[in-house]
């Protein structure tokens, strides 16, 4: 993309309204417009932003075996009366009556909905097991919205159910999804911890939450130091195999990680002193085991080996995507602006052309843009005829993780300049080698972007 032709409205200063740091960088970067109060138009980069969020959570779902699809936002009141949660949810669902005066609602979440779709569907065990997935906007009235995107009323969320035959069954979907989360957070680059957690109005008694340790972070977590140092790596994870799941839920919940609605003091004061640690989080999924509370109520069952209707046990994994994209940025960012992870970023590279005008300066421009986008690479190219120094600040702003600068005076000595974002180290390079080194570091990283 040419900077010239593109729509960036980066503002200079810092808005009044923004109290945390990721609020004010997506408002400064031009990442996002509050529409209303909670609801935000997602500005080009933003957007950018988050599809690439959504698709990195497709191919991890996908990998393990769920399978997507698309759920309306708008929903019948009906099956939430089916459940007991239409009067039980309260004052945070947007209730809307139709033109026939029937009751509907903007969905919270969507376990009735798909419910109704496996039973109108699924009648046998041997169709188990089965866990769908869609990633779609949801609506919760909250009562205060803030810190942008964070807590919003309109958001994005991956959601996905799993149906199968017993517990043990619905145990090892509850274990999956744990494991495609890490590898999910870890490809955002971030460390989301799985802590044991609180139920809610979604119900059940075996939930944990996923956090990113942040001063902002509205969750209050007690936590063993020694789960920071666990990461989930490149291992090789077969979903089928029950083992194998397990182990990694079991390495990755053994220590202690709880969020303040389930601390237990007695438990935490014997981990020893100095690995007690109390801080902030912020939550950016959540997992649950209800059994047959939704099954039961709503009459979900499949026929079992012995020909009895059984209804069937559940779960649902939430990942709050458009939320992600301001917990990547209080993850990572400095004075200047946002530094995105490779994994995530918007453009690859900004390339800034420090003498626009200049023949030979254009020309060398034109070709790295070039040769990057033939290599598969997305670059941003600040071709404006402005000042440098603008051009450096908006590109720190908003957070490419590399740059490449090309100005006249490196041109006489055929190098231009790589300088990595996150170090503030520069390298001269002549172009050719710039633009390879590039493609290292992102080989492995491509994202499907738009
Ligand atoms: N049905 C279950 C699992 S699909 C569910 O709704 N879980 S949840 O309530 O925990 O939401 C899933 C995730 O959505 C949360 O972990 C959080 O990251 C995100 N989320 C929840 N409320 C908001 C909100 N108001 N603004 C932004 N993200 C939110």
């Amino acid at each position: 993309m040419r900077l010239s032709r593109y729509f960036l409205p980066v503002l200079r200063e810092n808005p009044a309204e923004a109290q945390i740091v990721s609020h004010r960088l997506m408002l400064r970067a031009g990442m996002i417009k509050q529409a209303a109060s909670g609801i935000y138009s997602w500005l080009p980069l933003g957007f950018k932003v988050l599809r690439k969020l959504e698709n990195i959570v497709h191919e991890e779902q996908m990998r393990a075996g769920h399978i997507p699809m698309l759920m309306p936002t708008l929903q019948s009141a009906d099956l939430w009366r089916e459940s007991g949660r239409y009067d039980d949810y309260g004052e945070e669902m947007l209730r809307i009556t139709d033109r026939h005066g029937r009751d509907m609602l903007y969905g919270p979440t969507n376990e009735e909905l798909i419910t109704d779709i496996f039973r109108a569907h699924v009648g046998s065990y041997k169709d188990l097991p089965l866990t769908l997935y869609h990633i779609q906007w949801k609506f919760r009235d909250e009562v205060r919205p803030r810190f942008g995107v964070m807590r919003g009323r309109e958001f994005f969320m991956k959601d996905g159910y799993n149906f199968d035959l017993t517990k043990k069954d619905a145990l090892h979907a509850y274990n999956r999804h744990l494991v495609s989360y890490l590898r999910t957070y870890e490809r955002m680059g971030l460390q989301a911890i799985p802590m044991r957690a609180d139920s809610g109005p979604i119900g059940g008694d075996d939930t944990h939450e996923f956090l990113v340790l942040a001063d902002t972070g509205e969750s209050e977590v007690f936590y063993d130091s020694k789960v920071t140092d666990l990461s989930f790596g490149d291992r090789e994870i077969d979903y089928d195999d029950v083992a194998q799941c397990q182990g990694v839920l079991d390495e990755f919940t053994s220590l202690y990680a709880r969020t303040d609605e389930t601390h237990d003091e007695a438990l935490f004061n014997a981990i020893p002193e100095e690995r007690r640690r109390t801080a902030r989080g912020i939550e950016v999924g959540q997992i649950f085991y209800f059994g047959t509370k939704y099954s039961d109520a709503m009459g979900a069952n499949v026929q079992g080996p012995d020909g009895k209707p059984v209804p069937v046990h559940m779960g649902s994994h939430g990942i709050g995507v458009s939320r992600l994209v301001g917990a990547i940025i209080e993850a990572s960012h400095d004075d200047k602006g946002i530094i995105w992870p490779e994994g995530v970023t918007p453009f690859h590279a900004g390339i800034i052309n420090v003498k626009q005008g200049d023949s030979e300066a254009d020309a060398a421009c034109e070709a790295i843009y070039k040769s990057l986008q033939a290599l598969g690479l997305d670059p941003l190219y600040d071709d404006r005829d402005e000042r440098a120094g603008g051009k450096f600040a908006s590109m720190d702003l908003i957070g490419l993780p590399w740059r490449i600068t090309v100005g006249p005076r490196g041109l006489k000595n055929g190098v231009v300049e790589l300088t990595s974002r996150r170090t503030g180290e520069s390298e001269d390079l002549p172009p050719k080698q710039a633009v390879e080194k590039l493609a290292q570091i992102y080989a492995g990283h491509l994202v499907k972007g738009i």
